[in-house]
């Protein structure tokens, strides 16, 4: 038939139209990818201006109702707005092309969910303009976050804003379900899949089981604030500060995991490609996963230790306990690259990054999951700095070594390796400067969510020199951002396979037709691209794993 013909002729068009009503999995995932790094740097900025008030004691630049607002809106974009959809972005591009399928399964659903983000994120900005933007931290506790005290219409373009961000995740989610469980190329079975799709599945599954609960308490908060609710309002007879703590963190503690497995996932895409050996201990790594997926819902309590009300050696020997699964996928990553021909491209220098800043970010953890401990850093920069260790040093630098990896596979072009590594050193020299010194704040009781502290404590240089770091990974970012800029333009051209990689996106070309494969090679391992390169070995019965 004529109309065939024609149709992937059609499929080529580009330009805003297309772009702004695309339901290729690709272009929705570099547009959630963009979407992110703009409001990267927007919670950037916003980190800044903290940082700034920080630098010395008193107050400078801002007011603390303003201060309040900012640390807010930083840690919330950067947790709902950036690292989440950086993450999911990455799933959209890479799930059907690592599964050899052409699309996701609900490519329109899809679209919303991408869409969704921008128009959310607006709605949590406009607060902005309307006296003031949300102001309860990103935990949004009670009493704090009701009305009484917090009374403006910030708080509420929040829980909007939120609901939506929800929604876009539970759809993303069940997306991702459908299209590993109904959608594999023949011979992909489970156990061949990519670990990166694997982190995927577990990921979708903890949406599925926590996002729907958070969706639930910010519904409760938003009854509490305009309708005169009482469930977290302790003003009102029956309400429970207590009970939003409970849901709060039933969702955001495996949310935690949310924002860091499909990282670990990247990660261990990365590291066997760059030592030239297969990733070892691929079951395990599977399996410490889904153990990572299933003991996160038994650990929320210890955001709640100094509360009283928590079961304290239940969920500090749960807590303990889920770094055991971690701890198996950090040997298997070393033993991955140990006598491996180890090639430092910058996407390797990221992941050899995540390694090692996100296990100080994993033992500072572990710190606190001793009940005493906690009792002396709860709520001091301690929590900061663990934070910051696994979210920048885990996820971001996750995120980075995806960029700098796949970005030949979706624009046919290199980054420049050179501007990379000047990004690389700045990034990793900028967040230890800004997030170690935090450690000892932390310890020294300075206490989190203050926009003062006394000339006297003795904190005034460990401020300082965080305040420099930051602004160092800000300037770290220049050459990141004028890379793509102009990489995307006159990059080196890549080839489909520019890093000899494992996996089927490699297969096809750079970047994939609108269909993503005009045929696949056979798939008999967990290596399929590797197999095909070195076709002699494939003749034989799958090596396996
Ligand atoms: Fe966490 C608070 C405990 C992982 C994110 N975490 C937070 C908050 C965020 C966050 C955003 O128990 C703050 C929320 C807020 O604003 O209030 N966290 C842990 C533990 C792990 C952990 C035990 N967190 C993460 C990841 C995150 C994340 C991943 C995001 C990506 N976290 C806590 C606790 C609090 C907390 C308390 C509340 C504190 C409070 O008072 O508010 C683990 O999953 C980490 C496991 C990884 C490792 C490294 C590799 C493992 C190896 C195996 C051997 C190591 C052992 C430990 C046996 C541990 C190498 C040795 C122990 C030594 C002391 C040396
Ligand atoms: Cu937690």
């Amino acid at each position: 038939m004529a109309t065939t013909a024609l149709r992937p002729a059609a499929a080529y068009r580009s330009g805003i139209y297309e772009w702004l009503t695309t339901t290729d999995h690709k272009k929705i995932g570099i547009l959630y990818l963009f979407n992110s790094l703009f409001l990267f740097l927007v919670g950037g900025s916003l980190a800044l201006a903290v940082r700034t008030e920080l630098a010395q004691p008193g107050l400078q630049v801002m007011d603390e109702a303003t201060y309040n607002q900012m640390f807010t809106m930083h840690a919330s974009v950067m947790i709902f707005w950036v690292v989440i959809p950086f993450l999911a972005g990455f799933g959209n591009y890479l799930v059907p092309l690592m599964i050899g399928a052409p699309d996701m399964a609900f490519p329109r659903i899809n679209a919303l969910s991408f869409w969704l983000l921008p128009l959310s994120a607006l709605i949590a900005f406009l607060g902005f303009p309307l006296g003031g933007a949300a102001d309860n931290g990103w935990t949004s506790y009670s009493p704090v976050a009701q009305a009484k005290y917090s009374p403006g219409i910030g708080t509420d373009l929040w829980i909007i804003a939120l609901l939506l961000v929800g929604t876009s995740s539970i759809l993303g989610a069940v997306n991702f379900l459908v299209t590993i469980f109904k959608m594999r190329a023949p011979g992909m079975t489970l156990f061949r899949m990519p670990i990166f799709v694997w982190t995927m599945l577990v990921t979708s599954v903890l949406i599925l089981m926590g996002t729907p609960v958070l969706t639930s308490a910010l519904v409760m908060l938003y009854i509490d604030r305009n309708f005169g609710g009482a469930f977290f309002n302790t003003a009102l007879e029956g309400g429970n500060a207590i009970l939003w703590q409970n849901v709060f963190w039933f969702y955001s503690h495996p949310a935690v995991y949310i924002m860091v497995l499909p990282a670990m996932g990247i990660v261990s895409e990365i590291l066997p490609v760059f030592s030239r050996k297969p990733l070892f201990g691929y079951k395990a790594f599977v399996f410490a996963t889904a153990g990572i997926g299933a003991l996160g819902f038994s650990v929320w309590a210890h955001h709640m230790f100094t509360t009283g009300s928590v079961y304290l050696p239940f969920f500090s020997l749960m807590t303990f306990l889920i770094a055991v699964p971690t701890g198996v996928k950090m040997f298997n990553w070393v033993a991955t690259m140990f006598r491996g021909k180890l090639v430092f491209t910058t996407a390797m220098l990221f992941a050899v990054g995540f390694l090692s800043t996100f296990l100080i970010g994993g033992i500072n953890g572990a710190f606190l999951a001793a009940v005493p401990v906690d009792y002396h850093v709860h709520a001091t920069y301690w929590i900061v700095a663990h934070i910051h260790y696994v979210l920048f040093g885990g996820s971001m630098m996750g995120v980075f070594a995806a960029i700098y990896f796949w970005f030949p596979k979706m624009f046919g072009r290199r980054l420049n390796e050179t501007l990379g590594k000047i990004h690389f050193v700045g990034i990793f020299v900028g967040m230890n400067l800004t997030f170690f010194p935090m450690h000892l704040l932390g310890i020294d009781g300075m206490v989190r969510r203050i926009a003062d502290y006394s000339a006297t404590a003795g904190w005034n240089d460990l401020n300082l020199l965080a305040t420099i770091g930051g602004f160092t990974i800000a300037v770290a970012m220049l050459p990141f951002l004028w890379n793509i800029f102009v990489s995307l333009r006159a990059g080196e051209p890549a080839g489909d396979d520019p890093w000899e990689g494992n996996t089927l996106e490699w297969a096809t070309s750079s970047p994939p037709p609108p269909w993503n494969f005009d045929h696949l090679p056979p798939i008999r391992s967990e290596r399929p691209v590797f197999d095909l390169r070195h076709a002699a070995d494939a003749g034989r019965p799958s090596a396996g794993h």
